[in-house]
């Protein structure tokens, strides 16, 4: 097998796909010959084969990421020049953001216009704003004594392995990679086996971008391999992942390894609560956003619909109407479609079965409940009322298109089932009383909680969460923290001994 393959796209255009893992600057082979079926969820047909790398990759890998960290040309230059390069990959991006889109949306799945206007929108603007802050990491100086200056410099960590998911391919490398580039360090990338493809090209922007060679390094492999032989490497500093809870808990254990400094951004199982005084047209068109949208392979959301018992028959009979009225299942590459299939034959049956636990612990099914095609990955939006709280669909995170609906009278009733569960990522809630949004939001155990709107993210507003969905903040400058130690130098001014 060759080191790169022409691929078509159903919309007609061709470009050269790197398949080798990409380490000190270059593609090559793995030392053990091995490879990754890639498929095209919309047609189950194989996309391409790509290489798999394992511990003996991961070892180069960490060679060459070591050497880099530690060369002239990436330690040795100004903090404005590291901007430069976020930068140059930034353009890059907004140069090629519709090839890059197609790319994930024949790998994942995701419609075409979504992914150029959100996930590879939100890349440009991921390195484009941490480019700005290469240059404005800043320390402090501590006030002790006459006798004493001391101060506080921000070092990078060293060599960062990152670990990222299939449902945003691009867009999650772009949230790991570029702070831990603007903050100075190296970067051994592991994509998702599932959608490698976007990551390996990711190769030849850095490359465009003249970046030298081993500060990023992209290792495509399994998670029990490559992912774990990352996690457990004593030269890697730093872990940062995002996936499932039970791979995040692995991984922490492996990197006690050598007390890695890890971030993690795990699952979640998301409620929205919808209070009788809310502006009912904008809680249903916003709980649709805050499940359907990427077929549901969304962390944060919302999967638990919470509605207050007066508006709850009309909410309902709203919510199935909109979906109704605005979904469209179909190819990613359709120009109206708002919903690709779901990302893998595995996902695909693990969000059957949840339908089906659905059906068979009494949930009423309100709308879908069924696959949408005879080929490809493609499920019908579907929509589960009087849930009850200890039913599978309401404990467990789905990750597809299924949300749980049911009732519920107070504020008291409502915190508690919202709080009733090991996750804490995000909460939304619906509610014209700015007191009692306020209030609620602060009794929500969740990282990041949305008052009238649901799941609009931005790179400027930290990410992350409570209890068993993780650990650490991505995005804006809180990423800063996640990517930098802290020195104290003491400088004696006067002291005699
Ligand atoms: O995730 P995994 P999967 C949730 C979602 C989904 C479920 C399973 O509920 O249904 O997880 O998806 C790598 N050491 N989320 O199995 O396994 C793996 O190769 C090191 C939520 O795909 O967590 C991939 O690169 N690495 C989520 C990445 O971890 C390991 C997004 C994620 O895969 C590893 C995706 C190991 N032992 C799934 N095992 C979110 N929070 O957004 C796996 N990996």
């Amino acid at each position: 097998m060759s080191l790169s393959t022409t691929i078509k796209l159903p919309n007609g255009k061709e470009y050269e796909q790197p398949l080798g893992l990409f380490i000190g600057g270059e593609y090559i082979t793995p030392e053990v010959d091995s490879k990754i079926t890639v498929i095209n969820p919309s047609n189950e047909e194989v996309i391409t084969e790509v290489y798999a790398g394992d511990k003996a990759d991961i070892d180069k890998a960490v060679v060459a990421a070591r050497k880099a960290f530690e060369s002239p040309e990436w330690r040795g230059i100004a903090a404005s020049a590291r901007g430069d390069y976020l930068y140059k990959i930034a353009q890059i991006i907004d140069r090629d953001r519709e090839l890059i889109a197609s790319i994930d949306s024949i790998d994942n799945g995701k419609p075409l216009p979504e992914c150029v206007e959100g996930d590879l929108e939100e890349a440009y603007n991921v390195f484009k704003y941490y480019a700005g802050f290469a240059d404005k990491i800043t320390g402090k100086t501590i006030e002790t004594s006459p006798e004493k200056l001391a101060y506080t410099v921000q070092e990078p960590l060293g060599v960062c392995g990152q670990i990222i998911p299939w449902n945003y391919p691009f867009m999650m490398l772009a949230w790991k990679v570029a702070p831990a580039l603007c903050c100075g360090n190296t970067v051994i990338l592991k994509p998702s086996e599932v959608t490698p493809l976007s990551a390996l090209y990711f190769g030849k922007i850095c490359q465009e971008a003249g970046l030298p060679a081993g500060v990023v390094n992209v290792v495509n492999g399994y998670g029990k391999t490559a992912g774990a032989a990352l996690s457990e490497h004593t030269g890697v500093d730093k872990i940062a992942f995002t996936g499932s809870t039970a791979s995040g808990k692995l991984i922490m254990k492996a990197a006690a390894n050598n007390l890695k400094n890890v971030t993690l951004e795990c699952g979640g199982k998301n409620p929205l609560i919808i209070f009788d005084d809310a502006e009912l047209d904008q809680a249903v068109k916003w709980a649709r956003i805050g499940i359907f949208d990427n077929k549901g392979e969304v962390c944060t959301s919302t999967s638990r619909i919470y509605v207050q018992e007066a508006i709850y028959d009309k909410f309902l009979e709203e919510f199935v109407a909109h979906i109704k009225d605005v979904t469209v299942v179909a190819d990613p590459f359709g120009e109206n479609t708002t919903q690709g299939p779901q990302v893998s034959k595995m996902q695909y049956e693990k969000v059957l079965s949840y339908i089906e636990s659905g059906k068979a612990e009494g949930a009423k099914l309100a709308y879908g409940g069924a696959k949408a095609s005879e080929k490809g990955y493609f499920l019908n939006p579907t929509v589960f009322s009087d849930v009850q709280e200890d039913m599978k669909i309401n404990k467990e995170e789905i990750f597809g298109p299924v949300v749980a609906v049911s009732k519920f009278s107070t504020v008291e009733e409502v915190v508690q089932k919202a709080n009733d569960t090991s996750y804490g990522l995000a909460a939304a809630l619906f509610s014209q009383n700015v007191t009692q949004c306020v209030t609620v939001a602060s009794k929500l155990q969740a990282g990041m909680v949305w008052i009238n709107s649901n799941n609009d993210s931005h790179f400027g507003i930290p990410f992350g969460g409570y209890k068993s969905s993780g650990i650490g903040r991505e995005l804006g400058p809180y990423a800063l923290d996640a990517y930098t130690q802290t020195k104290a130098v003491h400088i004696n001014v006067g002291l005699r001994v």
